[in-house]
């Protein structure tokens, strides 16, 4: 009696298991330099990383609000292993990649890959570098100049000791799918030109940042603010401390209690006079995070498809190891049949998300067409909702394939499970981003869409063993005309026609 033991799933190097993204990188990039990082990175990430992501999960923050004699200190503690991976982040370059220009067109394709690799195994330290990632954007597109110059190099350096991350202080109690109406915080004009802040942000992840980036209403001289989104303007502020230990400006009242990412503490501020600077022209505060939106839900899509990937390698190994009905699980072809599935929502996911990220790369290095562009607007909302809700979908899926063993908390499957169903809520729940798709339509008079239609053509023209005689070649291709034209018609009429053909 109780001699059997299961051998338990074995995490592999996540860079040599994923042929998919091997494929992808050797027909796109074949820069030996760049797959032996990755290989390398892998490596680490099996072998090191990974236990320190899940050391972030048995040791969550706490917070700290008073010294032991009484000084209201609100120190956010997190674990060794929070702080380890921040460091690893600005060594392996995990948003520094995005910014080096060396990498031409690619350098988005190379970092993405690194941090898809790196994801389900960062303690969500991913959630950090992907506003990190965010303010870096945000700022190169204001101009890399005083008072944020400095933040600029401190974001996307490869130096521990220099390396910031950022913080995304949008949402607030009445709103966040809604800031224009639901956000409350006021900026309060000095007289040197900068501003204090005085409000409360409901969420704010990943609270020990050295800045954020956040949105306020300019106060007039007569304590009036516009209302709506018109009144909300872009600002910069750096976290910091008073010789005396207290937060400059800032209380944290306290840390939510998650269903998952528990690993990073997400915390309520009370802004009491946070000093800032102003980013964006008046008024002009969504149009400017606009960008940070944009890199933060291309992020959000990675860390999907990757929490996908790595559910079906563990169940592919438990597949070789596992036995029931007297053989492996691996040679039931219903079983199998279920991995297969998993594996085409998860290939589906990896290859838009990585197109997006090619475009993205595109768009930074000059060399985006006006098409390139178009896509990459339409396609942004669309592969963070699509693949926010795949995640849920097959990360659950992939739970059930290790059958009571994927319910056991210390195996750790059911932490990605908690964690992929933030996916589709933060950075734009799926209504909304569906919202967005419809606004990016009837902006640009449909233009995103023919570019779509014109993106889906040449890919079928230029798939190599794909004829266009082939019945379902051919079906995808009349529909896309029949939509085509009524997307042209719809066009000609009005912009709710338009949104009614998207
Ligand atoms: C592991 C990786 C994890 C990633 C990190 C996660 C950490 C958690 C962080 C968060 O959750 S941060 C909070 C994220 N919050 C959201 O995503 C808010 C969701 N709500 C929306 O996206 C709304 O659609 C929005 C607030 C943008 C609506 O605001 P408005 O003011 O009603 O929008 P409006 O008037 O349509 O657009 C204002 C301007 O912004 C327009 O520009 P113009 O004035 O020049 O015409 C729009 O074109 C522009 N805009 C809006 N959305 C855009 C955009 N531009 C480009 N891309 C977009 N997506
Ligand atoms: P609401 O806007 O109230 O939405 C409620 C429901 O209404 C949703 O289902 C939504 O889809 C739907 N809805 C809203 N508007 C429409 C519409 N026009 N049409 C149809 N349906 C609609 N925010 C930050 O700013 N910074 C952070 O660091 C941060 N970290 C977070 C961490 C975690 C773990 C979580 C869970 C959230 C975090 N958020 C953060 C907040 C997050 O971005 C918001 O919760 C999210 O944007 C939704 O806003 P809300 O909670 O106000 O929901």
């Amino acid at each position: 009696v109780g001699l059997f033991f299961q051998e338990q799933p074995v995490l592999k190097n996540p860079f040599l298991e994923d042929a998919l993204l091997r494929g992808y990188l050797k027909r796109h990039l074949p820069q030996e330099a760049i797959l032996s990082d990755l290989n390398t990175f892998g490596e680490r990430v099996a072998k090191d990383i990974d236990t320190w992501g899940r050391e972030c999960e048995l040791n969550p923050p706490r917070l700290v609000h008073f010294d032991p004699w009484g000084r209201r200190v609100d120190h956010i503690v997190t674990s060794v292993a929070w702080k380890r991976l921040k460091d690893l982040s600005a060594q392996e370059g995990l948003v520094a990649i995005g910014y080096d220009k060396s990498f031409g067109e690619w350098r988005r394709v190379y970092q993405m890959s690194k941090l898809y690799i790196f994801s389900p195994s960062s303690g969500l330290y991913t959630c950090p570098l992907a506003m990190t990632d965010g303010a870096a954007k945000v700022i190169q597109s204001v101009g890399v100049s005083p008072p944020v110059e400095e933040a600029y190099r401190c974001l996307t350096s490869r130096q521990p000791e220099r390396f910031w991350t950022s913080g995304q202080w949008m949402t607030e109690r009445q709103g966040g799918s809604d800031v224009g109406s639901g956000t409350e915080t006021v900026a309060v004009p000095q007289a040197d030109g900068s501003y204090r802040l005085h409000g409360y942000k409901w969420f704010t992840s990943a609270t020990d940042a050295d800045m954020t980036l956040t949105l306020a209403r300019v106060q007039d001289r007569s304590g009036s603010t516009t209302p709506g989104s018109r009144g909300l303007s872009l600002f910069y502020a750096e976290v910091s401390r008073f010789e005396d230990g207290r937060l400059r400006g800032i209380e944290v009242q306290r840390l939510k209690d998650k269903l998952g990412t528990r690993q990073m503490p997400t915390a309520e501020l009370l802004l009491d006079g946070l000093p800032a600077h102003r980013l964006s022209e008046e008024g002009r505060g969504v149009a400017s995070i606009a960008n940070m939106l944009t890199i933060t839900r291309i992020h959000n899509s990675v860390s999907a498809a990757a929490a996908m990937r790595r559910v079906l390698q563990l169940a592919r190994d438990y597949a070789t190891r596992r036995t029931a009905f007297g053989k492996l699980l691996k040679d039931h072809p219903l079983h199998m049949q279920t991995l297969a599935r998993m594996e085409v929502e998860t290939r589906a996911a990896f290859l838009l998300v990585m197109d997006v990220c090619r475009l993205l790369g595109r768009e930074e290095s000059g060399l985006a067409s006006q098409l390139d562009l178009h896509l990459l607007r339409l396609l942004t909302p669309v592969v963070k909702l699509y693949t926010g809700k795949q995640a849920v979908a097959v990360v659950s899926e992939g739970l059930e394939s290790f059958g009571g063993q994927g319910y056991i908390e210390d195996t750790g499957m059911p932490g990605i499970l908690r964690d992929a169903q933030v996916l589709s809520i933060w950075e734009g729940t799926t209504n909304v981003l569906s919202l967005d798709v419809l606004r990016c339509v009837a902006r640009s008079s449909g233009m995103v869409l023919h570019a779509y239609f014109a993106h889906v053509k040449s890919l079928l023209a230029g798939a190599s063993g794909v004829s266009s005689l082939d019945p379902a070649v051919k079906a995808v291709g009349s529909a896309l005309s029949e939509l085509e034209q009524f997307v042209q018609i719809a066009a000609s009429r009005s912009p709710s026609y338009l949104e009614l053909a998207a």
